[in-house]
């Protein structure tokens, strides 16, 4: 009993891997620069009845305003304060948020930008989104307040002060990343000023934390925050339930540092799944979805119990971050939807929906010149509303790609098949294949241009079952293809190539 008991003080328990979602609920979704009160509202209408276990939301602490270019979104990457006030809202807006999306089951995660703070060539100014003033000349944010002495200046070796080798793991923890100022994370100060952050968002409501730009921080530094971390608030989780933590390390392999620095810290992004599956289903280096049958920890991913998946970010569908020409996004929407289906339907790791907003992407030697541009916004730089079209599509620019039918479908399907293993994985050696989630869920994809028509073992029970592709289960009936299973639990499956989505899905709940 009294291991239990220090076990529980100290938080030493894996709480923090634990995504916190509530029964039945296996996936979130990044609500990409959304405003507050626009995210709530989804919650009560839209997430909440869907099934979505929780919503990432941009950083919500002030940051500095960039006016050249206009308004990009990653200047809500250069923090000038921990207050709660950006171009999503206020802090009253947040805390409405939290508590509505809370109680309609739907979680909600912040990305936490605590490595660094603003650029460190801006100077001295207020121009930031709460008006605090700074100066990064002399390293001053009285709005936390920090001081130079809060920065990592004596300890990088660089001479630029900013990291120009991803060799030395040393320099990429302790000097600038893209010449923002480096916090001094080993200062019980700094720590404390995080924490109080961090446990500010908990008693809000928080059910845990993206940590931006995790690779430059020493992993002993971010668990001596962690372990300061509060339980999450019991007006909604279970007594002495710890923040979930998802650290942002980009590891492809190949550089001094590694994601297995990180595993007893919390979960990672695991940016080798949507990298890899881009390359299979644009059939790139004579990849091929035949080999998807070992696909997991079976391609060198980390052990699925440490990851957090997705197929693209906001960082890699626009070239920034790691990915590369592989990434797909919502621009390639056919093979998108059968990548995200794959990545829903296959039981590694924590899936993460991107739900993204459109901008004019304009490509100049290979690289999209426009790919700063921000969130659709008014004139004078807010952030435009969510607005939801008779056909449950989003306008104002906002492309809601969790609310693509195909999409949504597979969130549900991913929640039926919980807990259950795969099995019947079934192949043609090139891009046709099928497989099952023990006797609660089936799926079938054609990615050959040739058409197919096969019988195959789905491991469900008899009966009718509507594809939650092509339709769903309307009452007793199916708004797509219906698909029969036999008393052997076989199924025929006839998928053209020229399909506007050449893949199936059927599941428990859409069984008529
Ligand atoms: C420029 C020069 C620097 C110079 C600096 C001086 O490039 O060499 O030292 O000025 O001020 C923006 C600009 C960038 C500018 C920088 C600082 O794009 O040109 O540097 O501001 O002024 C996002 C964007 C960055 C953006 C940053 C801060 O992607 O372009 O930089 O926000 O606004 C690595 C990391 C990984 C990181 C990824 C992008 O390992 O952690 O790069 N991903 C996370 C976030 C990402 C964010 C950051 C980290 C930084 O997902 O969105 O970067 O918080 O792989
Ligand atoms: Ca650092």
């Amino acid at each position: 009993m009294t291991l239990l008991i220090l076990l529980t003080l100290f938080g030493v328990c894996t709480g923090q891997f634990k995504p916190n979602v509530a029964n039945g609920r296996t996936s979130i979704v990044h609500l990409f620069e959304w405003r507050w009160e626009d995210i709530a509202e989804e919650c009560e209408r839209f997430l909440g009845p869907n099934g979505f276990g929780g919503v990432q939301i941009s950083p919500p602490n002030e940051n500095l305003v960039v006016t050249n270019p206009f308004r990009p979104w990653w200047e809500r990457y250069q923090p000038i304060s921990y207050k709660i006030c950006s171009r999503s809202g206020d802090e009253q807006q947040f805390r409405d948020m939290v508590t509505r999306c809370n109680n309609v089951q739907v979680n909600i995660y912040a990305d936490s930008v605590i490595n660094h703070m603003c650029s460190s060539e801006i100077g001295k100014g207020s121009s930031s989104t709460c008006g605090s003033s700074y100066d990064t000349y002399k390293k001053s944010f009285p709005g936390v307040p920090y001081s130079y002495k809060d920065f990592n200046e004596y300890k990088c070796k660089t001479d630029d002060g900013d990291i120009d080798n991803y060799e030395d793991a040393e320099q990429v923890r302790d000097c600038r990343l893209e010449g923002l100022l480096d916090l001094a994370l080993e200062k019980d100060y700094v720590r404390e000023k995080i924490s109080e952050y961090l446990n500010k968002l908990i008693d809000i409501g928080v059910a845990g934390f993206r940590l931006d730009a995790s690779k430059h921080m020493w992993p002993g530094d971010i668990q001596a925050i962690v372990t300061r971390l509060n339980n999450l608030n019991t007006q909604w989780f279970p007594n002495g339930s710890r923040p979930f933590i998802f650290q942002e390390v980009i590891d492809l392999g190949g550089e001094a540092l590694s994601v297995q620095e990180y595993y007893d810290v919390g979960r990672i992004t695991e940016f080798k799944y949507g990298a890899k599956l881009g390359m299979v289903f644009r059939k790139w280096d004579n990849e091929k979805m035949a080999n998807l049958k070992n696909w997991g920890e079976g391609w060198g991913l980390m052990p699925t119990d440490r990851a957090t998946v997705f197929i693209d970010n906001h960082d890699n569908q626009r070239g920034h971050g790691a990915g590369g020409a592989s990434i797909l996004t919502f621009f390639d929407s056919r093979l998108y939807k059968m990548a995200v289906g794959f990545m829903l339907a296959h039981p590694y790791g924590f899936t993460r929906i991107m739900s993204s907003y459109s901008w004019p992407r304009h490509f100049v030697d290979g690289k999209d010149i426009n790919d700063w541009v921000g969130p659709p916004s008014h004139s004078d730089g807010s952030t435009k509303a969510v607005t939801i079209n008779e056909d449950g599509t989003c306008g104002n620019g906002w492309v809601c790609e969790h609310r693509w039918r195909q999409i949504t479908n597979m969130v549900i399907f991913r929640n039926v098949v919980s807990g259950q293993a795969l099995t019947n994985w079934w192949d043609n050696g090139e891009n046709q294949i099928a497989f099952g989630r023990g006797n609660a869920g089936f799926i079938v994809f054609n990615n050959d241009c040739r058409d197919m028509d096969v019988t195959l073992t789905t491991g469900l029970p008899a009966g009718t079952y509507c594809d939650v592709i092509s339709g769903q289960k309307d009452g007793t009936r199916c708004t797509g293809t219906e698909i029969t299973v036999s008393s052997t639990g076989s199924a025929h499956f006839t998928i053209t190539c020229s399909t506007e989505d050449p893949f199936i899905a059927i599941h428990m709940n859409s069984k008529l």
